[in-house]
């Protein structure tokens, strides 16, 4: 009896109404544990490990039934699973991990029903719940054999990064998913959402705030240096690359061509400053300033 008490508690509605109609012997309940965990630590959509320790657990996991077809799992919009692919289990990122904040966890059903054969799979979000989350990651699908012997099983799951979207949309045409909007704070109805004049998709790849009007790529000062250099500043996020471009022509011209001065540089610092020599002798020489490719 106390057998068909934990097959009761972890079993699906349907099967427990087949119990219950048919009044006859159901195959025994075999309750075992079952351990899926990380072979290695995950990271947000951000390359950061997913937030989660030991003793506030942090980023949520999902242990769902696989239904056969890869096309029937993917998350409804707002990120609930599927109807095909009930929640079996839920964990969070630093759950049974000794590693304080190590992008990992050991989720354990103890017991479980292991009379039948499941087949499974994980997924894990990028916050504590559903709703707060803008992506997800899956791992592969696994099989838990079905288990007499009442022992327990562990399963490895590699997501190196939740970096699928849950919301590809964008609603504002800025360039940026609504996935993105949320994780970065900014307005998805709104494509400038601080109001700078850069769009927060040109502000996510500069990597300047896009909730700071006072943060964006600009020219910082042109001054002279001797006679005949000029020296241009501008502002830079340490790790990108920019490329410094002028044009003799009128900025009123249909046409502009600019011109690249020297090659491109990586920024080390909040500016970056170069001498531009015989740059002075230019007639009236503007320039501009873009990010390049790393
Ligand atoms: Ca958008
Ligand atoms: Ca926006
Ligand atoms: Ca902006
Ligand atoms: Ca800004």
């Amino acid at each position: 009896m106390e057998s068909f008490g934990k097959f009761m508690s972890n079993a699906v509605g349907a099967l427990v109404c087949w119990v219950l109609v048919s009044g006859t012997a159901f195959p025994q309940a075999i309750d075992n544990s079952l351990t899926y965990g990380t072979a290695y630590p995950i990271q947000d959509e951000f390359g950061n490990l997913l937030p989660g320790t030991a003793s506030n657990p942090g980023a949520l996991v999902h242990l769902l039934r696989y239904p056969g077809d890869l096309l029937t799992i993917q998350p409804n919009p707002d990120g609930t699973p599927n109807i095909n692919t009930p929640i079996l289990h839920t964990t969070f990122i630093g759950e049974n991990v000794v590693d304080e904040s190590s992008g990992q966890f050991f989720g354990i059903i103890a017991p479980m029903n292991r009379a039948t054969q499941q087949v499974l799979f994980a997924r894990v979000y990028n916050r504590p719940t559903v709703e707060d989350s803008s992506f997800y990651g899956n791992s592969r699908v696994f099989t838990a054999l079905p288990n007499a012997s009442g022992e327990s099983d562990i399963f490895w799951i590699e997501i190196p990064q939740t970096n699928i979207e849950i919301d590809p949309n964008d609603d504002d045409g800025d360039g940026l998913s609504n996935s993105w909007e949320k994780s970065l704070g900014t307005n998805p109805l709104e494509p400038d959402t601080d109001g700078d004049g850069v769009s927060d998709y040109h502000e996510f790849l500069a990597g300047t705030d896009p909730l700071n009007d006072e943060d964006f790529l600009r020219m910082v000062e042109l001054s002279y240096a001797g006679a005949a250099d000029l020296i241009v500043e501008w502002s830079a996020v340490s790790g990108r690359t920019y490329q410094l471009e002028f044009t003799t022509n009128s900025l009123n011209d249909a046409l502009i061509e600019y011109i690249s001065v020297y090659d491109p540089v990586s920024a080390t610092g909040d500016t970056i400053s170069i001498t531009f020599t015989n740059g002075a002798l230019l007639e009236n020489p503007h320039f501009r300033v873009h990010l390049a490719p790393e």
